[in-house]
Parts: C-alpha cells; structure tokens; sequence
C-alpha cells in the first residue's frame, strides 16, 4: 500500500475528549471515528489490526477445539423472558419494537440464543463435550462509555459456550479456556494475569477476569508479584496438566477491588511480593452450571436414558478493546510500536528523497515491489512531506520496522530501524532476508 493512497486521516493535536493515550493515539492517527456517544466506525488503519487480532483470537479457539458460528446482533426479548434475565439485565439492554410491535433487543451477550439452538439441536450426551463461539458485534448501554473503544457501547466480543454432561467435564471446558486464553495473549504479547472475579449479570460459581497491566485500567488488582513469572509453556495440554495449571494460578492471591480481603492477601503474599496496581480486563471467563439450561430445559439423554440437564460456561473477549489494551502496553513518549502479530503493515518504507529524486524513487519501488511479492505487508510513504513530518507520522502509526531511504546513501545501501532503536545499514539482500526471518518464518 502507498501511503499517498491510504485513507489515513491523520490530526495534529490531542483531543481534548481524549483521557488516556490510548483513545488519543487511535484517533489521532486515523484508526477510529466517533459516529454517536461510546459508537465508533473503524477506519482502514485500525480496521486491520482490528481483524487481525480477531484471527488470533480465532486460531486459538479452534485450537482448543471450540466451533465457530455466526448469531444475529437481533435477538427476541421471549427468550430472555424465559431464562429470567429480561427484567433484571436493566438499562444497559437497548430494547427495540419492531413494526408488528414485537419485542427484541439488541445482544449485549448470547448465553439465552445459544441455549435455545442447543436445545433445538442436540438431544444425546453423544454430542458432548460441545464448545461453540461466535465473534459479533455487542451492544451495551453503558451509563458512562468512556475511553474510546475501551468502555463503549457497541464492541466486538467473542464469545464461547460450552455444554457437558457432569460438572466434572465442564470444569475441562473451562480449563481449556482458561489455557486457550493465555495463548491469545501470549500471541498479543500482552500478560494477561487470570484473577478471581465476581460474576455479575452473567451469574455462575466459578469465574476469572484475565487482566492487562496497565495505570489507565479500571480495575484495581491486588496481587502476588510472582504471579508474573508464570509461563504457559510451564504446563502441557492434557486434561490432568490443565487442572493443575488452573490450580496453581488460583494458589496465588489475586482479586480485582470487588473480591479483595485485606486480611486475606496479608496472609496470603508477603509483604515484598504484594502488587497493588490498576488493570485491564480483556476477557472474563464463567462457569455457571444449569443457570440457563435448566429454566430453558436444555437437556440430554444420558448413557443410562435419562434426561439430563446441561452444565454451561461462557467466555469472552473484548476484542475491539484488546486493540486499545495493546496501545496502552505499547506506546510510551509519543511513539507506538506494534506487536509484531497485529501489526497494521509490518514494514515501513520511507522514502526522504526529493520529489524529483529518481534514483531514491527506484530503490523504493524495487524494495516495495520485492516485499509485496513475499506477501509482506509493506507501507510505502511516497508523499512529498518533510522528514520531520513523516517520522511524525510513522510514529503514530506505529509499524515496528522502518527502511529509510535517503539521497546520501549508496546506490545498494539502505537504513534498516527497529521503530525504537538505532538504525543499520545494509545491502538489498541482507535487508530482505532481515525482514524475511522477522516475518516469514
Ligand atoms: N457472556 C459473558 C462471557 S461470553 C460476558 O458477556 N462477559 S463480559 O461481560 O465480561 O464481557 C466479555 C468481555 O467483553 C470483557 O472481558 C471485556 O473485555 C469486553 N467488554 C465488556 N463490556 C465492554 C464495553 N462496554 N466496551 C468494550 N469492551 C467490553
């Protein structure tokens, strides 16, 4: 892609309405816009870090074995009647009429639609274990949408629902997503700390916020500072190690504000190890036994051929607010850098040359030519902006590896940068194989 070419409206100045770096850095460099209060269109520039991150999140569900479908943003208020939610779900469930004057709301969540296709569907224990998601848009009320696609209205979630015989097997459901969460992160190179949380409108006995470090976060987290040095590749996929994986993570006290105990987490951490910070919850986690099945009849034949109720959790991730969760770990002074993995363009070409530089003008259409055929996704800025604005602009679009190309350098000579780090020479070759072993294997 040329820069000259992108849609890429750029602003100069902090939004004043702008809180947190975040929402600053999405807006100023083109990746959202506000179309009504916590609603926002998307923009090509964050529209691709937005898919990718939704391709992540993908793979890893399907990994864990989990299927992926497709449910409507509309859904009937009679179903929400029927699992006792509609009263209770309050202010935050935008309720519409249709013309025959029915019913129906906009999703905030699809725990009472996928019970009523799993009930409509599946009649034998033989179908189980079932773990099924979909990536939809949400909508949500919220009385106070604040930082940008962080606390919106309408947000993109994926969400999982898994359905098991015995409370035992659907504690392995829960595991596995549990495991499939910390890869996901892994992959956004964000830690995410699971932590022991309260289960809200969702309701169930067992649940975990997985929570982004971060001083802009609305949580507060309490938390063992060791907790941090626990690494996924330290526990093996099968059942037996995911529970003990889930066993050792819950052995460390951590709690947002709503289930902290003073007392508890003195008793717990030492004094040395005690993390007190603030957080980002970019996924939460539910096991809620029959809650939904049972007052919607969601049953299965059992071996013995008696009807039996359901065991279900659900799982979601904010993945429109993953993008701004991935900000916040990575923009420091003015300068963003991006994952590697979610990356809008993964290398940058910078052209200096004066508009009427022909020979800097080959070497970059030769190096962007050569890139694209690899299937690198490249961004060549071929504007006639000075220097100083182009690295401006780079900085804000944040692609982790820059080639810069000037009129003082050799005919096959070329400045290679790590967007924060020093720049190198090289020849075309050992550019290309730097980029290619960066991206390609
Ligand atoms: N039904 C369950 C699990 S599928 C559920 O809805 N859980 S939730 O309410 O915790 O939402 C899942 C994730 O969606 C949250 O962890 C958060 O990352 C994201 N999310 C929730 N509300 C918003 C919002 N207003 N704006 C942006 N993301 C949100």
């Amino acid at each position: 892609m040329k820069l000259s070419e992108l849609f890429l409206p750029i602003v100069k100045d902090i939004p004043t309405d702008a809180k947190i770096k975040s929402h600053q850095l999405m807006i100023r460099s083109g990746m959202i816009r506000q179309s009504a209060a916590g609603i926002y269109s998307w923009l090509p520039l964050g529209f691709r870090v937005l898919k990718k991150i939704e391709q992540i999140v993908r793979e890893e569900q399907d990994f864990a074995g989990a299927q992926e479908m497709l449910m409507p943003t509309i859904q009937s208020a009679d179903l929400w009647k029927e699992s006792g939610r509609y009263d209770g779900y309050g202010l935050e469930m935008l309720r519409i009429k249709d013309r025959q004057d029915r019913e129906l709301l906009y999703g905030p969540t699809n725990e009472e639609l996928i019970t009523q296709i799993f009930r409509d569907n599946v009649k034998s224990y033989k179908s189980l274990p079932l773990i099924l998601y979909h990536i939809q848009w949400k909508f949500r009320d919220e009385i106070r949408p604040r930082f940008g696609i962080m606390r919106c209205r309408e947000f993109l979630m994926k969400d999982s629902y898994s359905f098991d015989l015995t409370k035992e097997e659907s504690n392995h459901s829960y595991n596995k997503m549990f495991y499939a969460y910390l890869r996901t992160f892994e992959r956004l190179e964000l830690k995410a700390l699971p932590m022991v949380a309260d289960t809200g409108p969702i309701g169930g006995d067992l649940s975990h916020e997985f929570i982004i470090l971060a001083e802009t976060g609305e949580s507060q987290i309490y938390t063992n500072k060791k907790l941090l040095d626990l690494k996924i590749s330290d526990f093996k996929n099968d059942k037996e190690s995911l529970k003990s994986m889930v066993d050792t993570y819950a052995s460390f006290y951590s709690a947002t504000d709503e289930k902290f105990d003073q007392v508890e987490f003195d008793k717990k951490v030492k004094k040395e190890d005690q993390l007190i910070t603030r957080g980002i919850e970019v996924g939460h986690i539910f096991h809620f036994g029959d809650k939904y099945s049972k007052p919607m009849n969601a049953m299965v034949n059992s071996s013995t051929g008696t009807n039996t109720t359901v065991q279900m959790g659900s799982y979601g991730i904010g993945v429109s607010r993953l993008v701004g969760a991935i900000i916040e770990a990575n923009y420091n002074n003015n300068v963003m850098k991006w994952p590697k993995s979610v990356t809008p363009f993964q290398v940058a070409i910078i052209n200096l040359g004066k508009k009427n530089d022909e020979i800097c003008k080959k070497k970059a259409d030769k190096l962007y030519h050569l890139l694209n055929e690899k299937k690198i996704e490249v961004l060549l800025d071929d504007t006639d902006e000075s220097p100083a604005s182009k690295f401006k602009n780079f900085d804000l679009i944040g692609i982790p590896y820059q080639v810069i190309i000037g009129s003082k350098q050799a005919e096959n000579e070329y400045e290679f940068k790590e967007i924060t780090s020093d720049k190198i020479n090289l020849s075309l070759d050992e550019l290309v194989k730097k980029i290619e072993n960066l991206y390609l294997n």
